[in-house]
């Protein structure tokens, strides 16, 4: 298992559907200082599978390589470690997941992947404009303190935050931190969705990373989009 050396970095979201794509991107920004790591999702796992995914990505680079099930751990607990014994198998260094299912799932999976020596990252606030249930959603602002509770009470120190709501964001980081030392938080919502490293500086604390698809894979030039989102990381 790999962690991500720097305390701050970019992660680029490989949402993309064909493994040639893949492999463009890759290229283009792994030399890239501030790419951290790089996040697979379901589109390249279920069509290609994950070990050779991994194998693409480490004929190119050794860092870590993150697998998002956009949104794993919703199911019930026995299935936690299969699904953590595939991310071992296939190479896989951090696990997302967003454990909304139950108490008991969110245990299961969590351990399951910790067993398997995976890093588990856990999230519990998303993205999207309607999340909240005052926003018209589902979750109550109590469901996602519930989640980090649990997931710290567990050892887990890896957290996901919408870097996109900057407000509930601080919130959640000092909640974690009250509960954590020294948490890492990675942050989705980046350029596409609205957020802005320039305002994550103010908000964020000494370790966080920020997730970044579109604004990279979509860009003529991928490896200078990461290079200058990698350059504001350090203004
Ligand atoms: P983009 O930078 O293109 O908006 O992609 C964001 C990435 O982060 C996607 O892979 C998505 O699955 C993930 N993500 C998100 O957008 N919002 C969340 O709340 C949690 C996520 O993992």
């Amino acid at each position: 298992m790999t962690l991500i050396p720097r305390d701050r970095s970019i992660v680029i979201a490989c949402d993309v559907l064909e493994i040639g794509s893949l492999e463009r991107l890759v290229a283009s920004t792994h030399s890239v200082p501030a790419v951290g790591g790089y996040k697979l999702g379901f589109s390249l796992a279920l069509r290609y599978g994950l070990p050779g995914l991994v194998a693409l990505i480490r004929k190119y680079t050794q860092k870590p390589v993150i697998y998002d099930h956009q949104k794993g751990g919703t199911d019930v607990p026995h299935t936690g470690p299969l699904f953590a014994k595939t991310m071992s198998s296939a190479g896989i260094d951090y696990a997302i997941l967003f454990p909304f299912s139950s108490p008991s799932t969110e245990e299961a999976w969590i351990r399951a992947l910790q067993d398997e020596g995976v890093t588990p990252v856990v999230g519990a606030m998303m993205t999207t404009h309607d999340f909240m249930a005052e926003s018209g959603g589902f979750f109550s602002r109590g469901v996602v303190s519930r989640i980090f509770h649990i997931a710290s009470g567990l050892g887990v120190d890896q957290f996901v935050l919408p870097a996109n709501k900057p407000e509930q964001t601080l919130e959640l980081r000092r909640e974690i931190e009250s509960m954590v030392s020294d948490p890492v938080f990675f942050l989705p919502g980046v350029g596409a969705q609205g957020g802005e490293i320039s305002k994550l500086l103010s908000v964020m604390g000494r370790r966080w990373h920020g997730i970044v698809g579109r604004a990279i894979y979509d860009s003529a030039d991928p490896g200078s989009a990461a290079s200058r989102l990698g350059g504001e990381l350090d203004s």
